[in-house]
Formats: C-alpha cells, structure tokens, sequence
C-alpha cells in the first residue's frame, strides 16, 4: 500500500510540475488579487498557475481586521463578490461585511473551477529576463521550507508570457526585478501611511503593467508606485485583481 501511495503521489506530482513548467500566466501569491486575477485570466481559457508560499491560500484575507473575523468591501466591489457567490452585509455607506473564511474559500474554488492551477508551497526568488529591449520570460521558484532553512539549493524555472507579482506588501517579484534587471528600467518607491479612501481608487487605477511581461495587482501597487496603503477593507484588491486580469489578457492577445 506504501509503495502504491508514493508512486501515485510522486507520478502524478511530477506530471502536474512539467506541465505548468510552461503557462501562458504566472501569477504569484494567492492572496485576495491573486486568486481574482487567477480565476478571470483561466475562465478566458489561458493557461494559469498560482504560487503560493504558504501551505494555504487567502493572503491577509484570514485575520480580518486586527483578528475580528470581518473584513470590509465596498459597493464598487460587489460584482465581483457576486461573481464568486461569495454573501455579504450591507454596513454603513455603501460598505458590507464579508466573512473572510468564506472569502478565502469561495476566491480559491473560484480560481480553481475556472481552471487555474494552485502550487502551494512555492516561494519564488527571481526572474528571468531575455532580448532588447528585455522582457520578463519567466521565474524561478524554490520549495519553502527549503528556501526557510537557509540552505542555498538551486531553484527551477517556469517559463511564461506574464508573470504578475500579487505577492502582498513588499511587491517581492517587482523588487527583485527592479535590483537585478537594471535594464527594465523599474523603480520601487515603497508603500506610504494608510489612507484608505485614496488608496482604494489609486491601488486599482495604478494596477498594471510594470515592464514588457511583468504586472503588479493588490497591495504590492502601493510599494512600486509610493501609494498610501489601506486597512481591512479588501474591494481594492478585488478590482484590482480583475484589473491586471482585463490588461494581461489585452496584451496576450494583441
Ligand atoms: O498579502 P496578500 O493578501 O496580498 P494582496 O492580494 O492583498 C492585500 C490584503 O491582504 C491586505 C490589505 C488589503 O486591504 O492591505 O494586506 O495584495 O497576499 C499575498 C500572498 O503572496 C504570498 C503570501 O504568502 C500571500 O499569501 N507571497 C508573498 N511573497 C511570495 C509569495 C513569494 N515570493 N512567492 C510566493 N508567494
């Protein structure tokens, strides 16, 4: 029974990593802007995979506000929650209450439905880059617990026509490519104070292409761009994540 369990185990998990070793999107972190973008670029019929450091998905989305177990999305947003039949309570303002296990389960299952792949476990450390002018081709990727220990072990590579960096405050992937691809022209300026009002509106307008492959969604937009960041308060993400989602698959598609 051992035997038959690792085999189907190794057999199948190594078949699942050769085909998405090449995917048309490449998106990393499956936080709230990740798994939004993951679901609309696949239900359009592109070949998506999510990396997702930790053994589970949903980003900030899991300790709601300051651990209370609500977060906060604004009318703007809720066509999106309709989309991923996720429910809400009207607040105040145009504002509603969602419950975040229910958000994180319903975004998953959403991504996942519409054929996205999701690789938990996955850190990923670099970029690759090719031609002149450069564009971003593809990235590296190493297990986390491996990339924990501290332990230098090579990574491997997915080769892809857009990468986008959802991965959550410190904007990893961009960063990365801003310090070693010099060439691509990137500045990162760091994310400012909150004030979500602001913040809401200019995460979503600045949600975009950062360089010929590479795109920013979610929170990661206020560090390359220098934006005040935001509370618990998650429409933001949302749209942006359907946002880089509409850009990707404009430019994939030109
Ligand atoms: O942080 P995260 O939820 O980013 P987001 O989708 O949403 C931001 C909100 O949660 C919140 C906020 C909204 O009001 O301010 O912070 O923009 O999700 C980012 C995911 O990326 C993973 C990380 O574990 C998290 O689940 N991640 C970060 N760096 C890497 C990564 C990396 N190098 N490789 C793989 N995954």
């Amino acid at each position: 029974m051992e035997l038959k369990i690792g085999r189907a185990i190794i057999r199948h998990a190594l078949k699942d990593l050769e085909e998405y070793s090449d995917v048309d999107v490449a998106v990393v972190g499956a936080g709230p802007a990740g798994l939004t973008a993951a679901r609309y670029l696949a239900e359009k019929g592109l070949k998506v995979v999510v990396y997702e450091r930790r053994f589970s998905f949903g980003g900030g989305i899991g300790p709601g506000g300051n651990m209370l177990p609500k977060i906060v999305v604004q009318e703007e947003a809720v066509p999106i929650l309709r989309d991923f039949k996720v429910r809400y309570k009207p607040a105040e303002d145009g504002l509603y209450t969602v419950d975040p296990a229910e958000l994180i389960a319903k975004l998953a299952a959403g991504a996942v439905d519409a054929g996205a792949k999701i690789i938990l476990g996955v850190h990923v450390d670099d970029v690759i880059f090719r031609g002149d002018p450069p564009r971003v081709t593809g990235l590296l990727w190493i297990w986390t617990p491996i990339q924990m220990s501290g332990m230098h072990v090579d990574p491997l590579y997915t080769q892809t026509k857009a990468v986008i960096d959802a991965t959550g405050h410190d904007a990893e992937v961009v960063s990365v490519a801003a310090r070693k691809v010099p060439e691509l022209g990137i500045q990162v300026v760091g994310e400012k104070s909150a004030w979500s009002e602001v913040s809401e509106k200019l995460v979503v307008e600045h949600t975009g292409r950062v360089a010929p492959g590479l795109y920013v969604a979610g929170i990661a937009v206020c560090a390359v761009y220098g934006l005040p960041r935001m509370g618990p308060i998650f429409g933001g993400m949302l749209m942006s994540g359907k946002k880089v989602a509409e850009v990707v698959y404009k430019d994939l598609t030109a």
